[in-house]
């Protein structure tokens, strides 16, 4: 196993909501150590910008809404195998279709309220990670 970072983001809903000191316990009773954290609202324009990917979909205009509602809570993460760690731990995208104890099935709301990002692949967690923290802020 080798040792790996990733990029978490606690979203608008569980910030609103309260449960980002659960999810933070969550993740480290997982064993994520935090290299790096905070707390900040993202433009239009940024969050355009990291869920680019969607541009073209259907849900595009509501997700960035949503990522823009309130504060979001970025973090890097590192532990063994993190990347793929961190997905099984998040649940499914659609909290209702998330394994229970996971952090979507506890703590997510629908398809696009669901808490927590994480990233899928070393190449986006690179990306994201750069997104978010310099590379001095990780570590
Ligand atoms: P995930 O990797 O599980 O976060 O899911 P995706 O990359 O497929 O989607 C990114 C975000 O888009 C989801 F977290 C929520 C939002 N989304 C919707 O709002 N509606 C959809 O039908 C699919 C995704």
């Amino acid at each position: 196993m080798a040792l790996e970072r990733t990029l978490t983001i606690i979203k608008p809903d569980a910030v609103a909501a309260r449960k980002s000191g659960h999810i933070i316990a969550h993740l480290e009773r997982e064993g994520f150590e935090i290299l790096a954290m905070k707390k900040i609202t993202l433009t239009r324009a940024q969050a355009q910008a990291f869920y680019a990917v969607h541009s073209q979909r259907p849900f595009f205009d509501s997700l960035v809404d949503f990522m823009t509602s309130g504060p979001i809570i970025p973090m890097v993460l590192e532990r063994d195998s993190a990347i793929v760690g961190l997905r099984d731990i998040m649940g499914a995208t659609n909290p209702e279709q998330a394994e229970e104890g996971t952090v979507r099935e506890l703590y997510g709301t629908n398809i696009e309220r669901n808490a927590i990002h994480g990233s899928d692949a070393p190449e986006t967690a690179a990306a994201e990670r750069a997104f978010f923290f310099s590379g001095l802020e990780q570590g």
